[in-house]
């Protein structure tokens, strides 16, 4: 038989409940930090872009927020990026966990109004033995005609390069549309407000996850140095309190750990000044939101 030498690209969205690992195979597959990645839910808050170009054809993955009931404005962004993934989307990868116990109607009643190609992807695997994995197959396989079904661990990278073997398949013919050397298409800024977002993620807990942000002011070139200043936003003035904490021990461990990884990024020495900012409701807030986005 002979070999499918044409290239093919598209588009790929990333879509299922939060937590289930969406940002980590986005991460795995472009071999890159594109995307933060957290244990603590709704991590990802806007569409973010991976672009793989290898020989076969270029795959732009829209890594999405997780689909969620919308309480703030903030969340319905997030859920409006979710739809427009869906929406702009050639091949739709849904992504479950395989500790789900059961379907979740309201997902399958959004993709069935698509009529689009969509994997089941069936993530976190090494968790469990091959009976098991089975079984979800067998749970899930006729809740809705999946192109494909394909259990993958995005940790410890099983069954990528199957997945993405598969991904090709169902990609149009085309030789792609980004730079070769192009990754993602987030500003500095962003990216940099996200990796201190990820450390204060790290470690807050209760509703501090969802109450906080993080916004770069300034990425400034001094020589010696990259000086960087970012303001970490909380809604009210107890939840700074813990932010700070004894003897600003907190978010000096927060800038601790961001300032390394910044360092790792940028491979040169960084100063990361720190600020807490008290911004009451600024998930409600259209013109702080649109901020946070630049
Ligand atoms: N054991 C295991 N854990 C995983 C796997 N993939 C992701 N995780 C963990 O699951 C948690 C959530 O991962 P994320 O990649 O942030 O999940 P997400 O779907 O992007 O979440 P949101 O952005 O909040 O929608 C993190 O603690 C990951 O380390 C996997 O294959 N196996
Ligand atoms: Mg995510």
């Amino acid at each position: 038989m002979e070999q499918d030498q044409a290239k093919h690209s598209g588009y790929v969205a990333l879509i299922g409940r939060t937590n289930v690992g969406k940002s980590t195979f986005l991460n795995a597959i472009m071999e890159a930090k594109i995307a933060i990645v957290s244990s603590k839910p709704q991590t990802t808050r806007k569409q973010i872009l991976g672009i793989r170009t290898t020989e076969k054809g270029q795959i732009v993955f829209f890594d999405s927020p997780g689909i969620h009931k919308p309480h703030f404005r903030l969340n319905e962004k997030m859920m409006k990026d979710v739809y427009a993934s869906l929406t702009d989307a050639d091949l739709i990868l849904y992504f479950i966990d395989i500790s789900d116990r059961k379907q979740d109607e309201f997902v399958l009643s959004l993709l069935k109004d698509l009529k689009k190609d969509v994997f089941l992807v069936i993530n976190k695997i090494d968790k469990f033995g091959k009976g098991k994995i089975l079984q979800k197959i067998d749970q899930f396989k006729d809740v809705y005609p999946w192109a494909e079904i394909v259990p993958i661990s995005a940790l410890k990278e099983i069954s990528l390069d199957l997945l993405e073997e598969l991904i090709y398949k169902y990609l149009p013919e085309n030789e792609g549309f980004y730079p070769d050397d192009e990754l993602t298409l987030q500003t500095e800024k962003f990216y940099v407000a996200e990796l201190v977002r990820e450390k204060v993620l790290l470690m807050v807990e209760d509703e501090l996850p969802f109450t906080t942000t993080v916004k770069v002011e300034k990425i400034t070139d001094k020589e010696k140095v990259l000086y960087i200043r970012a303001e970490i936003y909380v809604e009210n003035l107890s939840q700074k309190k813990i932010l700070v904490g004894k003897h600003g021990n907190f978010v000096k461990l927060v800038g601790k750990l961001a300032r390394k990884e910044l360092e790792d990024y940028y491979d040169r020495k960084v100063y990361l000044d720190l600020f807490i900012k008290v911004v009451p409701n600024w998930r409600n807030s259209p013109t702080i939101l649109s901020q946070l986005d630049e």
